[in-house]
């Protein structure tokens, strides 16, 4: 972008500590430019996968280890080596990143601190050309995402004991994204009257993603009750389900303790065929161990669902290539801060494009206000995101974005999955 003979170039970018949706620290980044600004969060996950790159934390007493001081101590040194690069030249700063942190997972900067001054670059080369932040990254795009609405808690994210970490519903019916998010916004309040006349009105507080988090213990449990606030909402066969197992997080010593017992791989495998055979399910994140690629083909060659890689993926494109090649999955959920930074993201997704592997775009359990990745799934086309619940602001600032670009897009919009 031209401005006479100026082009805008970084100044300098600064950070801070803010607190993000669990009251933990997390660092928001500041881009300056002569012509314009822009700041991005830094998200936190709880179940991690352990090939993520490497969120760095103080450690010691403050904040219980928490603190981001020495990440915000590492923006000043990602500021130095940014320094004068053209503000939408994001490739050459993001690999200008990578160079300076020399490490294969970010573990010198930390990925937070990487993350959130890749994704303000992008925000701020946004507002320097005066383009909407979807629209700067890919003027062609018109694609609103399915939104997989997680309204049953588990695993890492509530203290029930149920094992599957998420319980989504996913309004493949709609016609629009508002008519998705009215469809989702129906079916969590019906379920959570049904929560509460079943366990009773403490039952219904939520977990960190904003789901209910009652003390259900049984995959199938939680299943049926979604099931009755799908048909009470009167959305059957509008509405299908999605899990996100997160089955490292229940893999203790070579067996998966899943509903009250200790399971070997093969019955698991059996469990998952199980559901899919009696519920409308759209897909199943990380059934699996984060290690073990070949259960994961072994799922996905039965063809009854999508098969989503996360920790078993985390956006790093030879672990993408391995699980494609291997045929563990159909479909990569993509979180930047993973591998840390937004141009390696967008590797990753065009990795995926070539082999006819989906995207799913994701927020973390740990999140802000912030709402990049809105428009990120808008800008990939993949038309499907995952940002928790209908509830609680962190979750629906996302959601709201998109009602936003929705109207933004007016009679352009287009809803769901590509093709
Ligand atoms: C996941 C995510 C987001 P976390 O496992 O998919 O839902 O959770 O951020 O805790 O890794
Ligand atoms: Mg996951």
């Amino acid at each position: 972008m031209i401005y006479g003979v100026l082009l805008p170039q970084v100044k300098e970018v600064t950070a801070r500590m803010i607190f993000d949706s669990r009251g933990n620290p997390t660092l928001q980044a500041t881009v300056l430019t002569a012509e314009a600004t822009g700041s991005a969060d830094a998200p936190s996950g709880a179940s991690t996968g352990k090939y993520e790159a490497v969120e760095l934390r103080d450690g010691g007493q403050a904040y219980h280890g928490k603190g981001v001081s020495r990440a915000i101590e590492n923006v000043r040194k990602i500021s130095d080596a940014i320094k004068g690069m053209e503000i939408t030249d994001q490739k050459k700063i993001d690999d200008a990143i990578i160079k300076a942190d020399g490490t294969p997972n970010k573990a010198n900067f930390g990925a937070n601190a990487t993350v959130a001054v890749s994704l303000a670059i992008s925000r701020t080369a946004a507002h320097a050309t005066g383009k909407e932040l979807f629209d700067y990254l890919n003027p062609s795009a018109m694609r609103l995402p399915i939104p997989m609405m997680n309204i049953i808690n588990g695993g890492k994210h509530a203290g029930s004991g149920l094992a599957i970490q998420e319980f989504m519903i996913v309004p493949v019916g709609a016609k629009s994204f508002s008519e998705a998010m009215q469809m989702g916004s129906e079916t969590y309040h019906t379920l959570k009257e049904l929560v509460e006349d079943k366990y009773g009105k403490a039952a219904a507080g939520v977990g960190d993603e904003g789901g209910f988090a009652p003390p259900i213990k049984k995959a199938r449990d939680a299943l049926d009750l979604i099931m009755k606030a799908i048909d009470k909402s009167g959305y059957s066969n509008m509405m299908k389900i999605s899990l996100d197992c997160a089955a490292s997080s229940f893999y203790v010593k070579k067996k998966y303790k899943i509903d009250g017992r200790s399971t070997s791989t093969k019955k698991l495998l059996e469990l998952y065929l199980g559901i899919t055979n009696d519920y409308p399910i759209f897909s199943i994140e990380d059934p699996f161990d984060e290690e073990d690629f070949k259960s994961f083909a072994e799922l996905n060659k039965a063809g009854k669902c999508r098969i989503v890689g996360d920790d078993l993926t985390v956006t790093n494109v030879e672990k993408i290539q391995k699980a494609i090649n291997m045929g563990s999955i159909n479909t990569l959920l993509l979180k930047v801060n993973q591998i840390g930074t937004l141009s390696e993201a967008m590797d990753a997704a065009m990795l995926c494009r070539n082999n006819r592997c989906d995207v799913i775009v994701s927020h973390r359990s740990g999140e802000t206000c912030d709402t990049f990745i809105a428009d990120l799934a808008v800008a990939l086309d993949c038309g499907m995101i995952k940002s928790g619940a209908p509830c609680r602001s962190e979750r629906l600032s996302k959601y709201n974005r998109l009602l936003e670009i929705e109207s933004l897009l007016g009679t352009k919009a287009v809803y769901g999955l590509p093709g």
